[in-house]
């Protein structure tokens, strides 16, 4: 399977992440790439490239432009605002404020296009995503042009992100501009299966109307779990997209049985549904040690997801999201791979 990373990821390494009223170092850190490219190399998944350039259409297609020049500019604005660190949202527009009136101000524009404060913006961010967002694009094209899967290794992740608000660690939403794109591309179908531990939000508002897009998640309870205000099983699309939502949300201490039941219930209703290409968030933070979850599969447990999803025989692209146990992401997330390639 080809792999496409880009080294630029690196570019994206605040100091602080705001946990439990302290600034510790992110949990969402450069490592996690290296682990996951030396367990490739163990694996000898060697067919690993860097990506083409970002093509900016199919992103300014789906994404709001005013939340696009923000991240580009908010590092710069920044400083000239005299801000001495790193860029936190100290402020939301809240219930009852105007959520349509976007402030000049730097601090205000910040929060206004953040929707967890979790996630700080540095200097080197936007080049990050765009080379995140530029990995997916190369393994969308490779698929679109033949190839059975792609495994785009992204940093920084993507799914919490929406149209015009960034969180979660995420700034753009990578997954869902590969599916837009095999939509641009021909297909009329493209289902998206987001088996990170944590909601993807992000991806479900961008496709919640669309009945061209089919989202499901597994995720863990909003009442437990970030992203807390969305993910419920109810949330089923609006409009033409009613019923090309799927939420499994599943409780603290969930295992692979539940789990894997939930996984069967999404793969099968995405098959009936009649999806052309697929693309998997792929997050491991399901794993029993993840510092920030609370499901308990085993590294084993990747391996059959990755099998049952690659009986599906769709073509697919991966787009890596979250896994925090930062040794074992390296296996895990392989373990997807090649139980994906040997279905
Ligand atoms: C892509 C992805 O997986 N994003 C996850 C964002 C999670 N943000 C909330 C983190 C809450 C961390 N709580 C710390 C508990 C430490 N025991
Ligand atoms: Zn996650």
């Amino acid at each position: 399977m080809r792999i496409i990373y880009s080294e630029d990821h690196r570019l994206h390494f605040p100091q602080a992440e705001l946990s439990g009223g302290q600034f510790v170092t992110p949990f969402e850190r450069p490592s996690r790439v290296e682990y996951v490219l030396n367990r490739l190399r163990e694996r000898k998944l060697t067919d690993i490239c860097a990506p083409g350039p970002v093509d900016m259409a199919p992103v300014q297609a789906l994404l709001d432009p005013g939340y696009l020049s923000f991240l580009e500019t908010a590092w710069d604005d920044w400083k000239a605002a005299g801000m001495a660190g790193e860029i936190i949202a100290a402020n939301v527009p809240a219930r009852g404020m105007h959520l349509d009136r976007i402030p000049d101000n730097i601090d205000g524009k910040v929060g206004y296009y953040c929707h967890a404060s979790e996630t700080a913006i540095t200097q080197g961010t936007w080049a990050a995503a765009l080379s995140s967002v530029a990995s997916a694009q190369s393994a969308q094209r490779h698929v679109a042009a033949g190839a059975d899967s792609a495994f785009a290794l992204c940093r920084p992740p993507g799914h919490h992100a929406t149209a015009d608000q960034y969180g979660g660690y995420c700034f753009i939403n990578n997954a869902a501009v590969v599916a837009d794109m095999f939509r641009i591309s021909g297909a009329t179908r493209v289902a998206i299966l987001d088996i990170d531990f944590h909601h993807g939000n992000g991806t479900q508002a961008l496709f919640y109307d669309r009945a061209d897009v089919m989202f499901a998640s597994l995720h863990g309870a909003p009442q437990d779990a970030y992203p807390y205000y969305l993910g419920y099983a109810d949330e089923i699309g609006k409009g033409a997209g009613e019923g090309t939502n799927l939420n499994y949300p599943m409780s603290e201490g969930t295992g692979f049985g539940a789990w894997a039941q939930a996984l069967d219930d999404a793969i099968a209703k995405i098959t009936a549904w009649g999806a052309e290409a697929l693309v998997v968030s792929l997050g491991v933070d399901a794993y029993k040690d993840d510092p920030i979850s609370f499901f308990r599969l085993e590294s084993d447990d990747f391996t059959d997801a990755g099998r049952r999803i690659g009986r599906m025989k769709l073509p697919t692209v991966f787009c890596m999201e979250g896994g925090y146990a930062i040794e074992a992401v390296g296996i895990n997330t392989v373990n997807v791979i090649e139980g994906f390639k040997d279905a």
